[in-house]
């Protein structure tokens, strides 16, 4: 499947060294206003070649609007964009078009479907992950105007955590790290990791404030179980936590309650969602990336006839993929939440809200894990 969501989904096409990537948005209401412009910033949050601790590949990552926006402002018709791939050297891939990089999807692909475009990993590749960024522009758009917004930060590289977390420091460094201080001895720890060849895994936590009680459904629908594998399908993602996620094993159910006062929630264990179903709290979702597996430094493996060769992966790779998959993991939040909004108004948008609405908390300290 290259399509998610139910009322509003979202369809990518397009691999990495075709002439183009793009993407659909089918269901978005009409009246959204959107130019070619409002893109380029959360493009280039993602894009590669912006410093030294990510891929040298250049993409303009300039955006064509091709159906469901006229003059200026969307028509409810399936929107259409476009990216052409203008920087590809597929060259780089030559030595390893018939073998498998280990801890790489080639090998999978290969053997679901006998065939693949090895130029730049083809349609596994991180490439794909533009178009959703694109896509959920205009998610945030529409949950804007309804108070929602989205935000999200790096909160492991390798074994370095933040010392402190400060969301005014996020967006002023290449780690999207949300601890000034910490920014140079990172900028040394990716330049070392470069030097050596090798790569390293990450932490990355997306959050939404201003979510109302009542997104997700029950019982297939979930709005965690959505957000889970909407973030399972980005590109190196190994696990996903909801709130206090696994540390949950070890706590209490005295502790891990989030209690209910007339003040509002005392803490937020829970992520923002019970049941399925938003509380109004913070939506919390933390996110686990692998080490890059396309690595300079030679390893044993196969090639397609199963022979033993030696896989040295030559080119233009990201240290770390997490890096660059803070905005990727905003965006997954977005368009999860908007189809949620959009399938919530449509089922229950006659009932209104039923109870007091609860004030959440919103401190990171409940939330960072
Ligand atoms: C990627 C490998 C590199 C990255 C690419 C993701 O591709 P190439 O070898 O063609 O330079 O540059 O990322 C992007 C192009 C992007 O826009 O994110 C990979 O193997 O996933």
């Amino acid at each position: 499947m290259n399509s998610f969501g139910h009322l509003l989904r979202v369809t990518t096409f397009g691999e990495s060294h075709g002439p183009a990537i793009g993407c659909v948005l089918d269901g978005c209401p009409p009246g959204i206003a959107i130019a070619p412009e409002d893109f380029a910033h959360d493009l280039a949050r993602r894009a590669t070649g912006k410093t030294r601790h990510t891929s040298a590949r250049h993409e303009a990552d300039e955006v064509e609007i091709l159906s469901g926006v006229y003059e200026g402002v969307t028509t409810g018709t399936p929107i259409a964009l476009l990216i052409r791939n203008t920087d590809q050297r597929s060259r780089d891939y030559s030595a390893i078009a018939a073998q498998f990089r280990p801890g790489h999807a080639d090998y999978s692909y290969w053997q679901k479907y006998g065939i693949r475009d090895p130029r730049g990993g083809g349609r596994s590749s991180a490439r794909e992950t533009t178009m959703r960024v694109a896509a959920a522009v205009i998610a945030r758009k529409w949950l804007g105007q309804r108070g929602v917004t989205v935000r999200g930060c790096m909160t492991q590289i390798g074994d370095v955590v933040p010392r402190a977390h400060d969301w005014s420091a996020v967006e002023g460094n290449p780690f999207f790290w949300p601890c000034a201080e910490q920014v140079s001895e990172l900028e040394s720890y990716m330049d070392a990791l470069r030097k050596s060849g090798d790569s390293v895994g990450a932490r990355v936590l997306v959050v939404a404030d201003g979510v109302p009680p009542g997104w997700g459904e029950p019982i297939y629908g979930k709005l965690d179980g959505e957000l889970a594998a909407a973030m399972m399908s980005i590109n190196a993602v190994k696990g996903v936590e909801i709130g206090d996620g696994f540390a949950s094993v070890a706590s209490r159910g005295s502790e891990h309650r989030d209690v209910m006062t007339p003040a509002g929630f005392l803490s937020n264990h829970a992520g923002g969602i019970l049941g399925g179903i938003s509380t109004g709290q913070q939506v919390s979702v933390s996110v686990a990336f692998k080490p890059t597996s396309s690595l300079r430094l030679p390893v044993q493996g196969l090639d397609v006839d199963g022979n033993v060769v030696d896989v040295v992966t030559t080119g233009r790779h990201d240290p770390c993929v997490g890096i660059r998959a803070t905005p990727i993991c905003e965006a997954m939040l977005a368009l999860v939440l908007m189809d949620q909004a959009l399938r919530h108004r449509a089922q229950c948008g006659d009932v209104g809200e039923v109870a007091p609405r609860i004030a959440g908390t919103t401190s990171i300290t409940d939330t960072k894990r």
